[in-house]
């Protein structure tokens, strides 16, 4: 064979081989095959779901949503699947009932992820921030349009007096969430005035709150000034109790002690049931977080997190709000965390619902706590 004859079959050979690759690339698109098909009748599904029972909470569990799971190809969505874990994607045609369109559980892995990210510093207002997310619905739900997501996640924000930080977050979370498809709702709890702030109640009162309005399998607590700098570190529901800001920039991205559970943490329902939620007595700055990790520990279970480059955040500056000084019971307090648990949490908490919005962006619920309620239950 002469050298002109062996460049042409070595040419051949190449471009067989790229025309193979361009195919599979083609092919094996999150959105193409069978989804195309429904884009229209994912429509239908939207529709379908019932905003006023949500945003009242009364008698608001999204029946036939829920029902539908046990009719997937696939099974129930796991709310136990963890990142090491994640390895195919699924193209299931959608399975078509007559009450709901089902579609298919969404890719084991999120396919639009970025990893590190660039954050944003500033907001302008709810509705700028829902312009720039589509299909993010009025309350603050999302559900991704073409796919049913794998967790049901209900982020859970405490809050008081910090608008500018709220406008920061939801301006990176949105988009991070549904690039994860998660099917989830954002829950302001805002503490009103007067009262020292309780961080820890807020958070009782949200989880409360959200598993009246829908199925959610698990809760999110989230500070409102922590930004998440990679979408790798998914906000799924946990096998285990996660904490999720491990690496802060304000601590040089790095855990300032073993066992510290503030900032941003994930739990499944089972779980925080179990530990009867967060204590409700921790009134002003500090000590809630760590109570919290007794509790977790004394009930045997086990705090999990990501790798350190993907647990990342970067912490709004800020001062110390007026109305949540430093609790200097707190230390007293983390003594008797093992015989509080039963009596004091999820089923001791006292509060009164004054508002409930449903604002583009998120749902705002204010809420007033009498401390003195709480010291007598
Ligand atoms: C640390 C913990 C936090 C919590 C707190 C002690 C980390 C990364 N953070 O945060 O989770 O345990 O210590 O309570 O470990 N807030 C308001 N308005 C207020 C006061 C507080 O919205 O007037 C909310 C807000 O979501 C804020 C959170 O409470 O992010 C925690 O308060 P902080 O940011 O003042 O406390 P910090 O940064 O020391
Ligand atoms: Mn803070």
């Amino acid at each position: 064979m002469d050298k002109c004859t062996k460049i042409k079959i070595f040419n051949c050979l190449l471009l067989f081989c790229a025309t193979n690759f361009f195919l599979y690339r083609y092919f094996s698109r999150p959105d193409t095959g069978p989804l195309i098909s429904v884009r229209n009748t994912t429509i239908k599904y939207f529709k379908g779901f019932n905003f006023s029972q949500y945003l009242t909470g009364i008698d608001s569990r999204h029946l036939t949503q829920v029902k539908n799971y046990s009719n997937l190809e696939i099974g129930t969505p796991s709310p136990s699947t963890d990142i090491a874990s994640l390895q195919n994607t699924s193209k299931t045609a959608p399975v078509i009932s007559n009450a709901t369109v089902m579609l298919p559980p969404c890719p084991l892995v999120p396919p639009r992820l970025n990893g590190p990210l660039a954050t944003y510093s500033q907001a302008g207002t709810y509705e700028d921030i829902r312009a720039e997310n589509e299909g993010l619905m009025p309350g603050g739900r999302y559900k991704p349009p073409d796919c049913t997501a794998r967790h049901r996640v209900a982020i859970v924000i405490p809050y008081r007096n910090r608008e500018e930080h709220l406008k920061i977050l939801l301006r990176n979370l949105h988009p991070m969430l549904a690039r994860q498809q998660l099917d989830y709702g954002i829950f302001v709890i805002d503490q009103a005035l007067p009262g020292k702030f309780n961080r820890a109640m807020l958070m009782n009162i949200g989880y409360t709150e959200a598993m009246k309005r829908y199925d959610y399998q698990c809760a999110i607590f989230h500070d409102v000034d922590l930004i998440p700098e990679n979408d790798r570190n998914i906000y799924s529901c946990p096998e285990m109790p996660r904490h999720l800001s491990a690496a802060i920039d304000k601590f040089n991205y790095r855990l300032p002690y073993d066992g510290i559970y503030g900032g941003v943490s994930a739990i499944n329902k089972e779980h925080f049931q179990l530990i009867n939620g967060f204590s409700n007595m921790f009134f002003g700055w500090g000590g809630e977080d760590d109570d919290m990790a007794s509790r977790i520990r004394h009930k045997g279970l086990k705090i999990t997190r990501y790798p350190m480059e993907i647990a990342r955040y970067r912490m709004i500056k800020h001062s110390k709000d007026s109305g949540n000084e430093q609790n200097p019971q707190r230390f007293a307090l983390l003594k008797t965390t093992s015989q509080r648990i039963e009596t004091d949490g999820l089923n001791s908490l006292v509060y009164s619902v004054e508002k409930v919005e449903a604002l583009p962006t998120h749902l705002r619920i204010v809420v007033l706590i009498n401390e003195k309620d709480i010291i007598k239950s």
